[in-house]
């Protein structure tokens, strides 16, 4: 390419006022502004915090407020434009102002003393005009910054701009990962007795030795590595090596093979303890409508957003779309979506449904006090007090009683318009409009409703029942509109979230109010259900807009009287057996591989080790855990990137995730992302201007940059933290099985009450001396008179003791208790899951 190399003097020079033909910019170098025409929405272009870059008719416009003292307190810009000292730049922009304007358009250094390559001041017109400018470069650098200065009026008014192009320079550099050292391992670590595999990325197509080193350089282990092939899913040549034989607890551990040496980690039984508390902490400073409070997230305090506070036009009274509904609603609090101030219920519903199917698979492991949040110390776990944040939320959406859809859910409620970064949530101008309400979200009210009616039973009867009443209302308005589906085009200012086949979703919702009710009509429904039998184990795993799965899970593991359980059950292993597959042939240890990765793929990745973990929990075999622990190998580094994709967990790990409010990255006042932050992950779809820039043509693992631009393959949302939450809790459950089995009925019951009995044996080799059992009610119940045992509960969790008389258990030999239960409102079905001294029977 031969570049404009005019031996200017002047560092710049306007030399035309009309736009350039083709010819004249090829002439002129390549092309360094990203997404100058605004056909991918406004990223990357920034804004400061008192504007809101939008695109209307295909310009980039803004409302710029009047009374600023100085041009630079309103600006609009790009960063990370590369300079090349000596060359000569071709600068073009249109635009517009209403009323006329004088602005500052400059191409300077980034930082402190803001060196102006460029500086002009263009004279812009209502109906707008087009300018161009030359300058060469004083200075070779990496990340100038084209900005356009629009402050210092009194009145306020609106800029727009379009066709921005800066010619010149080198050809923009292949984009190459530090990657790192060629020895992939879990950053984190590994569990003691848990699998350990790495991968090296290699020439060599023969076997290669590898070392493991302790901290002190000491060689404690060694042995041959097996050469994989080409991994598809990298395009690199690899092998595997395997030191699961050394299960020497201790820090610093590092892998040497091939001439590399990986980065350092540790060995450690508590090494997931904390992860489980910092993927559910995430929620907090995602809230909406609450003032996140900095005593409790020292660095995350910021008011209250969408509470109705200029310049906030939301969420207390919402008004739908035009033509829509002509009521307004009140749907303050909830979540943010992800990067966004968008709140979607069908996305809002599988990520609260995660977080109580991790409490309800373990009531005992989540208590009050866990994750500093306003109600701790309110003597409810704080899982649940988190999870009814999003479900009030979820509840303010359906379409009131004598409208229109009564009893359906709106799909969702965000912005009018696209805003830009960074924009903390309570600095949001932008209007807020309801969506049409679609069966999907319905199903999701229905389904999480149904869910939280049982599980808030033991500490609020009140919300347990308003949950159930919207349950049953939601299933019924979904039932009379099958086919009401978001539009897939209603994506200006919000995600769509749109799903044409809401079949699933049927399913789901029908699963959770069966296990709620026991009731004939939900029952037939999921029997009839082509989900209920079909092959549902997507290798692309499920997610917001698949959630047969979700159905299936809950109906395997929470207890129901349906006829069919024992296949449901087994069908879930099947799914289990297949990602374990897919994993066993990856040579990253990965239980995904499709030919191209998914939007999010890391919470596929995820869904797909919840499915062998519930294998696990089923059936006890080990092979699944295990399935699981190293399916962790890959998302904290085990992986062609060599990075943790958790913020704060590893030496390298994702911290720059597409975030309006944790916005660093633009603006260093502002936080990263919290420690326990999922990012989305390797995306092949890059549709983001960014990511297009550095990633075209990328392998699967490779299409992912930490960048804050990269909204298609860096962001965080809220339901992929919800299965980080659930797996974490998982890996850190340190439990085995015991040596026991334990028999529940309840023979005989009685309106509101019931008795029930409970044997437990000892299925060891070794005398039981001093027992404790554990188990946790699926509703309302509670434990009352008993004999054979001490009862004490709390909350759901029953706890029962021995009295010393029958505290010897010996091996194959049985105890009896029983007990008067009351409260067993709906099906009252036997606990299934059971811990004797802490550690759950076989
Ligand atoms: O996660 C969503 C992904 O599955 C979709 O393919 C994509 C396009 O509709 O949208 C993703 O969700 C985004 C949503 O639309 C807006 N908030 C941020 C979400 C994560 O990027």
């Amino acid at each position: 390419m031969t570049r404009f190399r005019a031996a200017l003097l002047a560092l710049f020079t306007m030399v035309a006022l009309s736009p350039a033909t083709a010819a004249q910019a090829e002439d002129e170098g390549p092309e360094q502004i990203v997404n100058g025409t605004f056909d991918t929405g406004t990223a990357p272009w920034w804004s400061t915090g008192n504007t809101t870059l939008t695109v209307q008719d295909g310009r980039a416009c803004a409302d710029i407020p009047g009374g600023t003292a100085n041009p630079w307190d309103v600006i609009i810009g790009q960063n990370d434009l590369p300079l090349v000292e000596g060359d000569t730049y071709a600068y073009r922009f249109f635009a517009s102002a209403t009323p006329a304007k004088v602005g500052r358009a400059l191409i300077q250094l980034p930082v402190d003393p803001w060196t102006q390559y460029l500086s002009a001041a263009p004279e812009m017109s209502v109906s707008g005009n087009s300018y161009s400018f030359t300058f060469t470069a004083p200075v070779s650098l990496p990340n100038a910054q084209v900005v356009f200065q629009l402050g210092g009026s009194a009145e306020p008014w609106r800029f727009c701009m379009d066709d921005v192009s800066l010619r010149g320079g080198a050809e923009p550099e292949e984009y190459e990962p530090d990657t790192g050292p060629r020895v992939r391992v879990n950053m984190v670590g590994y569990l003691p007795a848990g699998p350990k595999k790495a991968t090296l990325v290699t020439e060599a197509t023969e076997p290669l030795e590898w070392e493991l080193k302790d901290a002190d350089k000491q060689t404690v282990a060694s042995g041959e590595t097996v050469p994989r092939g080409v991994d598809g899913s990298s395009g690199q040549n690899v092998h595997t090596l395997d030191f699961g034989s050394y299960r020497k607890a201790g820090e610093g551990y590092t892998l040497t093979a091939d001439g590399e040496t990986s980065r350092p980690f540790d060995i450690a039984a508590g090494l997931y303890d904390r992860l489980p508390a910092d993927a559910l902490k995430f929620y907090y400073t995602q809230r909406s409508g609450i003032e996140i409070r900095d005593d409790l997230r020292p660095g995350y305090g910021r008011p209250a957003g969408h509470v109705g506070v200029a310049p906030n036009q939301g969420d207390v009274e919402v008004p739908c779309q035009p033509g829509v509904c002509d009521y307004t609603l009140n749907v303050k609090g909830g979540w943010y979506d992800a990067g966004d101030h968008g709140k979607y219920v069908v996305n809002g519903g599988i990520s609260v449904h995660q977080l109580m199917a991790a409490y309800e698979r373990d009531k005992a492991a989540f208590e009050d006090g866990q994750l500093d949040i306003p109600e701790s110390g309110n003597g409810r776990p704080d899982i649940l007090d988190e999870a009814r944040w999003e479900q009030e939320f979820l509840l303010s959406m359906q379409v009131p009683d004598g409208e229109p859809f009564a009893g359906m859910a709106h799909h969702k409620i965000h912005d009018r318009a696209w805003t830009g970064l960074p924009l903390l949530p309570h600095l949001d101008p932008q209007p807020r409009e309801l969506h049409p309400p679609s069966t999907a979200a319905t199903l999701n009210l229905a389904a999480t409703a149904a869910q939280a009616a049982r599980l808030y039973a033991p500490y609020d009867s009140a919300f347990a029942a308003r949950n159930l009443a919207a349950a049953r209302k939601a299933w019924a308005a979904a039932r009379a509109n099958p086919e009401k589906y978001a539009d897939p085009n209603d994506g200006i200012g919000g995600g769509a979230y749109s799903d044409g086949d809401v079949s699933d979703e049927f399913y789901w919702a029908a699963a959770e109010l069966f296990i709620t009710t026991g009731e004939k009509e939900f029952r037939d429904f999921v029997l009839a259900s082509p989900h209920h039998t079909g092959d549902i184990w997507r290798e692309r795993g499920f997610d917001w807009g698949n959630t047969a799965q979700l159905g299936r899970l809950e109906l395997a593991t929470v207890p129901n009287a349906l006829p069919d359980r024992a296949r449901v059950r087994q069908s879930v292993v099947e799914g289990a057996e297949k990602y374990l597959a897919i994993q066993t042939a990856h040579p990253y240890g990965l239980p995904y591989n499709p030919p191209d990765f998914d939007w999010g793929s890391n919470n596929l990745v995820l869904n797909n080790m919840v499915v062998m973990a519930t294998a696990y929990d089923l059936t006890g075999q080990e092979k699944y855990r295990a399935a699981v622990r190293e399916g962790m190998d890959y998302i904290l580094g085990r992986n062609a990137l060599n990075q943790s994709y958790v913020t704060g967990y590893g030496e390298v790990a994702s911290k720059n995730q597409h975030s309006r409010w944790y916005a660093r990255q633009l603006d260093p006042a502002l936080p990263n992302p919290p420690v326990g932050t999922l990012s989305g992950g390797p995306n092949s779809a890059i549709q983001d201007p960014l990511a297009q820039r550095l990633l075209t043509g990328c392998k699967p693992q490779f299409c992912y940059i930490d960048h804050i631009e990269s909204w298609a393959t860096n962001e965080l949302t809220i339901n992929w933290n919800s299965p980080l939450a659930w797996v974490s809790a998982f890996l850190a459950d340190r439990g085995g099985r015991a040596d026991c089995r334990v028999r529940y009925s309840a023979h005989g019951s009685w309106p509101g009450g019931f008795t029930a009995q409970v044997v437990i044996e000892n299925v060891g080799k070794k005398p039981v001396d001093g027992w404790s059992l554990r188990w946790s009610f699926l509703s309302g119940q509670r434990a009352g008179h008993a004999w054979g045992a001490a009862l004490s509960q709390s909350g759901s969790v029953v706890t029962a003791t021995d009295l010393r008389w029958n505290g010897k258990i010996k091996p194959g030999q049985k105890v009896t208790f029983g007990f008067n239960g009351t409260n067993a409102s709906g099906p009252n079905p036997a606990p299934e899951v059971f811990h004797l001294d802490g550690v759950r029977c076989k």
